[in-house]
């Protein structure tokens, strides 16, 4: 459904309009194949984060189309609010809506207080919002300094969402500036011609975000419309997903206005390798605004000493004796980032013009042998979490508090690494990773890919487009060390064999530096996929969703799922995830499902097979999660997926201890050592020697 059909049916709408309009997307102006550098104060650049409280409000009308028949984004929305409860005669729906005043204008939804970023499911009393589908409007108004309006060139103002879910169509002062299709990712828009028109006023800020998932979107999704009046009200429709977390909508990550001056740096692209003494940091730097522009780079280490210098757009920067970028309990100074500066000067009119961006980087290396992965040419073995973006009443938006108590429980347990299961996460948690040294597997939203027709060439262009994003935004990490695709799609269907070569080899061809993967729980011997990727990633539940109950299986199939795909394919192999649900506070001995020592127990079964196998082909685990998270509701769910060795609110489960036992031990094989002491509860940490590396080592004395 066309939006122009809509809003052209808009005045004819009355009094009740057609389902299905709620799912409104729009062709055209997708934010553009253009640079996202994360925005940073620099001398030419100013940033201004618009958190805090905005207006809010559902659209409730029946076709969820009310806010664009009415065209919201014209007027504040209080404003807009204020006049339909006294019908004011401009408004056509409103109009319609007389004969049924009260019912229609509640429908309408009133005008709220929303915290941004945030989930809005969660944050009132209201059941219909927490199940909410359809278009939600939000709107901030702001005044901008009047040195971001004027001057000879002015400079460029910049409006962008870190994420918001699920499209988003975006005005500013009435005017369509941008939209986008899919959550998780960033997108901007150069609001300044819009801005500059009326400075000194108060400029608005309007969004129309809609969490409609359809079988092409990712994650696809559908809506079923129950047609039955005996068993469901008029109108009842569910959305159904094939993925096991909370379908968690609204503005998720920080909404930032930042400026450049108007001819800038629009994108850098770096990637390292390195020998014995000598690293070399090539790179590539795009600049929009002028073509008559110089270039000047310089690298600085942690002591701010200039390292290498390097003029122009592309070119090598050679770094002696480099501080390599090490995974956290590898090596004593894990996470070391260099900065690199980059100046442009260009000539604008009679204007020279300044811009400064500053990136940090991180040199290492990846590579990938039949049995191992390798970082900085030396053996890494993933011992780690699956997470999710997930809390009490904030859902999916972004808090500080959490991600700093996250990666202080990530060091506490001995975690070296984590996959962004099921979707990217933050660009605030991956500056953590790049500067703490926490591994990670990169994973798009390609989640729940069940349905034939979503391996169709629609799902596939989106697909590819969402893959373009995230290596757009992700590329120059040091801590990303790898591609994950999807999860669990139904590889064993046989259109799964294009669809994954096709996105396998897009993924490779935009960046050729990192392996590619995607996580499959289909059987080895039907998968279509996996002939492409670089490394298995397997997931299974033995003794959960299969045998539940019976922990003596674990062994046989544990150690026959390895063999099995290492003997057909030969490539490393991750057990990207497995696990238990525990209530936190249930126990039994003999350990019984559900219980925290049923949880320990299957995790101690794992462990012994992995032991084995670690010597040979597998090169990590990842425990399926680090944290209890929201779900849908279901007869197999209590509030949530309790599979997490810690509560919703973070509070260790015993799992958790048994895991950071298992993963300091690990740690202490390499031949690296951990930074710090661990001061943990569970048994004291010494430090000892390790006299072939001349190294200190951490042991864990349990
Ligand atoms: C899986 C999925 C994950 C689920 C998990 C579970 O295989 O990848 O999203 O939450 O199983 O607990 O069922």
């Amino acid at each position: 459904m066309a939006l122009a059909a809509s809003r052209g049916a808009g005045a004819g709408l009355c009094p009740m309009p057609v389902l299905p309009l709620f799912l409104l997307f729009l062709p055209g102006l997708a934010a553009g194949p253009a640079g996202m550098l994360q925005p940073r104060d620099s001398p030419s650049r100013e940033r201004r984060e618009l958190g805090g409280l905005w207006s809010f409000r559902a659209d409730l009308s029946p076709g969820r189309d009310a806010g664009f028949a009415q065209r919201w984004y014209r007027r504040p929305l209080r404003q807009l609010f204020a006049d339909n409860q006294h019908h004011n005669p401009h408004i056509a729906l409103e109009l319609c809506w007389r004969k049924f005043p009260l019912k229609q204008q509640l429908w309408t939804g009133p005008v709220i207080d929303m915290p941004v970023p945030a989930s809005f499911n969660d944050i009132t009393q209201d059941p219909s919002l927490e199940n909410y589908i359809g278009w939600v409007w939000y709107e901030k108004e702001v005044l901008l300094p009047l040195r971001w309006l004027q001057g000879d060139p002015a400079p460029r103002v910049v409006l962008r969402f870190g994420s918001a879910h699920y499209y988003s169509v975006v005005w500013v002062n009435g005017v369509q500036v941008v939209e986008h299709e899919g959550g998780h990712l960033p997108f901007e828009a150069d609001i300044s011609s819009v801005v500059q028109a009326t400075p000194g006023t108060l400029c608005r800020i309007t969004v129309a975000l809609n969490n409609t998932l359809t079988p092409h979107t990712l994650p696809p999704g559908s809506i079923h419309y129950m047609a039955d009046k005996s068993r469901y009200p008029r109108n009842y429709f569910v959305q159904d997903t094939k993925f096991d977390f909370f379908n968690y909508a609204g503005i998720h990550r920080p909404v930032v206005l930042y400026t450049t001056p108007a001819a800038y740096i629009d994108d850098i692209t770096v990637t390292t390798t390195s020998s014995d003494s000598v690293a070399t940091v090539q790179y590539q730097v795009a600049v929009v605004g002028s073509t008559d522009y110089s270039l000047s780079l310089s690298l600085c280490d942690q002591e701010g000493k200039v390292v290498a210098t390097g003029d122009g757009p592309v070119g090598e920067l050679k770094v002696l004796n480099p501080n390599l970028w090490w995974p956290y309990l590898m090596h004593e100074n894990p996470g070391y980032l260099y900065s690199l500066e980059v100046k442009m000067q260009a000539q604008v009119g009679e204007v020279l013009l300044e811009d400064v961006y500053t990136l940090p980087l991180g040199i290492r290396t990846v590579h990938v042998t039949s049995t191992q992965f390798l970082i900085n040419g030396r053996p890494f073995y993933f011992h780690g979490v699956n997470k999710h973006e997930d809390a009490d009443i904030r859902g999916k938006g972004l808090d500080w508090p959490l991600i700093v108590k996250d990666f202080n429980l990530l060091r506490w347990l001995g975690a070296n690494s984590f996959r962004t299961s099921h979707y990217p996460y933050a660009e605030e948690i991956m500056d953590l990773c790049d500067a703490y040294g926490i591994v990670v597997i990169d994973e798009s939203p390609g989640v729940g890919i069940k349905l034939p027709e979503s391996f169709g060439n629609k799902s596939l262009q989106h697909h590819l487009a969402v893959m373009e994003e995230l290596i757009r935004r992700d590329k120059n990490r040091p801590s990303v060390v790898m591609w994950s695709v999807a999860n669990e799609p139904a590889s064993e269907l046989p259109p799964a064999a294009h669809y994954f070569k096709t996105l396998i080899a897009h993924t490779k061809a935009l960046d050729p530096s990192r392996p590619v993967t995607f996580v499959t729980d289909a059987n080895y011997a039907l998968d279509h996929g996996a002939p492409y990727v670089d490394v298995i990633c397997v997931n299974s539940y033995f003794s959960w969703y299969h045998d539940p109950g019976h922990l003596e299986v674990i062994p046989l199939q544990l150690t026959a799922q390895f063999d099995n795909w290492y003997k057909t394919y030969q490539k490393p192999i991750i057990q990207s995830e497995y696990g238990a649900d525990s209530v936190p506070g249930l126990h039994s001995d003999p350990p019984m499902m559900f219980t925290e020592e049923y949880q320990q127990a299957l995790l101690r079964e794992y462990h012994s097979v992995l032991d084995k196998k670690r010597k040979e082909y597998v090169i990590g685990e990842l425990i399926w999660n680090f944290a209890d998270f929201m779900t849908n509701q279901g007869t197999t769910r209590v509030l949530g997926n309790k599979k997490g060795i810690f509560t919703r609110q973070r509070q260790p489960k015993a799992a958790a201890f048994v895991l950071r036992d298992r993963y300091w031990k690990i740690a202490n094989e390499s031949s690296c050592l951990p930074p710090k002491l661990d001061q943990g509860n569970s048994g004291a940490v010494e430090i000892t020697k390790n006299d072939k590396e001349s190294q200190l080592c951490y042991s864990t004395l349990l």
